[in-house]
């Protein structure tokens, strides 16, 4: 795709907004991003298109001031009325190359993938890193199965670019992860839900060393 950015996606965080208000929701984001998370992708399931655009321009905002790429989850409408950097796509998603060919060369398109064979696909369909997972059993509200270090290391093996490990990780368990070559972790609740948010970053951060 002639598409070389380099994407630091160390320190992955992915927001869930269901369990406190716009003002917590967003000055726990923003501890995130003081702590050091590398890249941030906004997560919505339930707000309409406009709730979803008016939290992605607050999120967006608080990003850019921080330097970090904002990737938003599912809806490429919603990534470009914002001007978001990426996108995230599942399965059911839009497929990768379809997304590709409306938002250029220009945008992080991330793709989750359970299979060797799906990340064989979103990698030939122009998807810049991949999440994989369930790693262990989450309490974030998701449809998802578990997936094996075994096989995530099988997918870090078959393509080229980042591969994240994502579900139920926390800065306590992630040494499971160290004999896969992953690029970085996902984690929702480890920082979303943690007393502070900050602390937890930079906690986590330091575990991620260990092992990337
Ligand atoms: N996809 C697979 S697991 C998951 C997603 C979005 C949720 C991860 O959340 P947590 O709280 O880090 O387990
Ligand atoms: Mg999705």
């Amino acid at each position: 795709m002639g598409f070389d950015r380099k994407i630091d996606t160390t320190m992955y965080f992915i927001t869930d907004s269901t369990f406190c208000g716009e003002e917590e929701f967003l000055r726990r984001v923003e501890d995130a991003l003081r702590g050091g998370v590398t890249l941030l992708q906004l997560r919505e399931k339930n707000k309409t298109t406009r709730e979803y655009i008016d939290l992605a321009e607050k999120v967006h905002a608080l990003t850019v001031k921080y330097n970090v790429p904002l990737i938003i989850d599912d809806r490429i409408d919603v990534a470009m009325a914002v001007g978001a950097e990426g996108v995230h796509l599942g399965q059911s998603d839009m497929p990768v190359a379809t997304a590709r060919k409306i938002l250029g060369d220009d945008i992080i398109i991330g793709a989750t993938t359970k299979t060797v064979p799906q990340a064989l696909e979103a990698y030939e369909q122009g998807a810049d890193y991949l999440g994989v997972g369930a790693i262990y059993p989450t309490t974030t509200k998701v449809k998802t199965v578990l997936t094996s270090v075994e096989t995530l290391a099988d997918i870090c093996r078959a393509v080229p670019i980042p591969v994240n490990a994502i579900g139920g990780l926390n800065k306590d368990n992630i040494d499971v992860l160290k004999d896969a070559d992953i690029a970085g972790i996902c984690v929702v609740s480890a920082i979303m839900k943690a007393d502070s948010p900050y602390d937890a970053t930079i906690e986590l951060i330091e575990a991620a060393k260990e092992i990337l």
